[in-house]
């Protein structure tokens, strides 16, 4: 055979294989939700196809030019047509986007009222005549609202809604919609499992990683605008020239996309700096020194955020070092950004030693400091008291910081939920979070509603997510964690969007718009975080990770530095009963919330059941709703959460035929791990609680496979993590 011959098949195999890799990369996970596969449904598609000619934009601008570049590669995958960028002649069916200012087409739609009420971020997608000419409009005051507005058109599609008549105006209820990195400059992100961090230093500025601009696409398709880089156990380094230089080229890559760069900061780098031997919030040169340093930030970087601040907790420094109070320590900082328009997010995550009850701490330190912050400061406050744990009550600081602007602050990375490991979608934790009533005003006055600012008349508003993405393939590890990023996003724009909501457009947009598909894997979502409370820490317990790597359970943690970074401290288990009095018997923690739901906590008959742990410490033979005793009801639960972990085996098994091979090999075996690990939990906790209890397993349920010193020993071998691991931190917390 002829050499040519062989030549061209050389050829055709190197075809093969680029197109086999094309076929893999678009179902590696890597894409996440914006796929832009061809839309299935024919008749849809040609619908679409016929609406959507080319996409019109007047005016260049870098913002308006990602808008129409994801639009074009939306569409044209989505369509499977080539669709053009033109600035020239409107024909009909064409997508014209743009702001008044820019688009003198836009303009002449007279758009005024209707745009005004819509802020700088909102926007407007309608069907309507230009000329006559039937056109689709993106309309909005700024490019990001275009950018935003593209971004929700494409979903429509991705999701396979029909576009007839579509009149849609959509602005977001918070303000600052930021995620935070806990990145190290070295790379290992702290409680991060998914690689590295996606911030390449080494090769900074000069090599700006397409990675960076597909992250930039990925929070803005979510109205996300701001992103902290670093770890909140903040290294002074990266205020130094260098890493600025580093850092403003990032923020030249997500400028177009509406993303601002905020820096978390480290409280004593005036002393790290060699500049000054004391960090003192009210010395003068304290002050001058971080109003030199931030002048310096906005050279680099004209449109910085702001800084976040961990400050004394958890061994960070802080004002306190000096006397003074987190309002002075904010308020310094806060004079020094003001003059930029800068903002500072101020960490209400303290837990002083002095305080008996760890669940009042932030609350006792904060609460007296209401109304001494500066306007330019944002509290931020994790949803719960304690620590991102599976559930928890809202954090009293809510309800109660009448005069000061306060923003959400939730975990996405799965520090207390199995990792990258296991199943555990958010989305219901975040919407009972936003959704609590809090009655401090009355009815009306939930979390999601006090973020807005609605309920104590806040200026400034926002929502924070502790996400995980890393250099893994598809970003998160666990394929899963995705859907948890795209909720907080989603609710982060609307509180009231509910997590069923959000889990169907992720299904439908990173999997498939399958029904059969969409509806038992949604059911698997909505159950997946249910599932993780009930075999870690049901009714209200909490904490009983083992030391350190807050993965695997180790329930009988005792005598370590601190009384509070033990799990007998928490779950107060005795022969008596086991849980937290935190009524007015105990730590009197009920006290912290409006009368209606201290009422309600207080009173072991009312509170919810699954907090009763939380604030009751209980008889072991307490009557429960069920009908079962509080050990039976215990132990109920601890099994449940293992069946819910088999039953989402079990269907995932069944769905075979509509996932890739990758992602579905890959979420299988993930979910024999999970199923693996609940085991491990339930029967760790159950044989230990059992020492206290003295009762048996009731009949019918499966028998441990092993006994308590077993468990006890796997804590220590096992989930010990390797000295490489990122939860291994040289600080040994908890
Ligand atoms: C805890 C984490 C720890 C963080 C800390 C924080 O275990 O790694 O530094 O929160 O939020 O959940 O500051």
């Amino acid at each position: 055979m002829s050499r040519r011959f062989f030549t061209n098949l050389f050829i055709l195999w190197v075809f093969f294989l680029a197109g086999a890799a094309q076929v893999s990369n678009a179902e590696d996970g890597y894409d996440m939700w914006l796929r832009y596969q061809q839309v299935a449904d024919n008749t849809l598609r040609k619908t679409y196809q016929q609406q959507f000619n080319q996409i019109l934009v007047e005016g260049v601008t870098p913002g308006l030019s990602v808008a129409a570049a994801e639009l074009q590669r939306g569409l044209s995958g989505l369509l499977d047509k080539p669709v053009a960028i033109t600035n020239k002649k409107l024909s009909k069916q064409s997508l014209v986007v743009g702001t008044p200012a820019t688009s003198p087409l836009i303009a002449s739609l007279q758009l005024g009222d209707r745009l005004a009420v819509l802020g700088d971020e909102g926007y407007l997608i309608e069907q309507t005549r230009i000329n006559k000419r039937p056109v689709t409009v993106i309309a909005a005051n700024s490019d990001v609202g275009v950018l935003y507005g593209s971004f929700h058109l494409l979903r429509l599609i991705q999701t396979q809604q029909s576009l007839a008549n579509i009149s849609i105006a959509s602005a977001p209820k918070l303000q600052h919609r930021v995620i935070n990195h806990w990145d190290n400059l070295n790379r290992v992100v702290e409680r991060g499992y998914a690689g590295l961090s996606l911030w390449d230093w080494g090769t900074l500025p000069e090599h700006k990683s397409q990675r960076y601009i597909d992250y930039a696409r990925i929070n803005a398709s979510l109205g996300i605008n701001g992103t902290v880089l670093n770890n909140v156990n903040a290294d002074p380094r990266v205020l130094s020239d260098q890493f600025l230089q580093k850092i403003a080229a990032l923020a030249d890559v997500f400028r177009p996309y509406g993303i601002k760069v905020y820096l978390s900061i480290n409280y004593n780098s005036p002393r790290a700096f060699g500049d000054l031997d004391l960090a003192d919030p009210l010395d003068p040169r304290v002050q001058q020194w971080w109003k030199d340093r931030t002048k310096k930030v906005y050279e680099y970087i004209p449109d910085f955020g702001g800084y976040l601040v961990k400050a004394n907790s958890e061994g960070q420094p802080g004002p306190q070092d000096y006397g003074r109070n987190h309002a002075d320590g904010a308020n310094m900082l806060a004079a020094a950004l003001k003059p930029y328009g800068g903002v500072v997010f101020w960490r209400a995550f303290v837990y002083s030693p002095d305080i008996g009850d760890r669940f009042r701490g932030s609350y006792d330190e904060f609460k007296p400091l209401d109304g001494k912050f500066a306007d330019n400061v944002i509290l931020q406050v994790k949803n719960g008291p304690i620590d991102f744990q599976p559930r928890e009550p809202y954090s009293a600081l809510f309800s109660a910081m009448e005069k000061t602007n306060m923003m959400m602050e939730f975990q996405v990375t799965q520090e207390y939920f199995g990792f990258a490991t296991h199943l555990a979608y958010q989305g219901p934790l975040f919407e009972e979070s936003l959704r609590t009533e809090t009655y401090v005003k009355g009815e009306g006055s939930t979390i999601g509603n006090i973020l807005e600012g609605k309920v104590f008349n806040t200026k400034r508003t926002g929502m924070a997510a502790v996400i995980n993405p890393g250099t893994d393939r598809n970003w998160t590890g666990h394929p899963f964690v995705q859907s948890s990023w795209y909720a907080f996003g989603r609710m982060a724009w609307d509180h009231d969007i509910s997590a069923e909501a959000a889990a169907e457009e992720w299904l439908r947009m990173t999997f498939s718009n399958e029904q059969k598909f969409i509806d038992p894997v949604k059911d698997m979502m909505m159950i997946s975080r249910e599932a993780g409370v009930n075999y870690r820490s049901p009714l209200g317990l909490t904490h009983l990770y083992s030391q350190g790597d807050h993965y695997g359970p180790a329930p009988w943690t005792s005598n370590l530095e601190r009384p509070d970074w033990t799990a007998i401290y928490y779950h107060r288990a005795a022969k008596d009963g086991i849980g937290f009095d935190r009524t007015k018997t105990g730590s009197n923690a009920i006290a912290q919330y409006p009368a209606p739901l201290a009422k309600m906590y207080g009173d072991i008959n009312a509170v919810p059941e699954d907090m009763m742990l939380w604030f009751h410490h209980v008889s072991w033979d307490h009557k429960m709703k069920s009908g079962r005793i509080l050990w039976d009801e215990l132990v109920h639960k601890y099994y449940e959460g293992v069946e819910q972990v088999r039953h989402m085996q079990r269907e995932w098994d069944k769905l075979e035929g509509y996932v890739d091979a990758e992602r579905f090999a890959q979420v299988k075996a993930l979910l024999q791990v999970q199923e693996r690990d609940a085991v491990i939990w339930r029967d760790s906790c159950v044989l230990y609680f059992q020492t206290f209890s003295g009762k048996p397993i009731p009949a019918g349920y499966e028998k441990p496979k092993h006994d308590l010193d077993y468990y006890k020993a796997l804590a220590r071998t096992r989930y010990v993590p390797e000295p490489w691991h990122p939860a291994s931190s040289s600080r040994v917390l908890k």
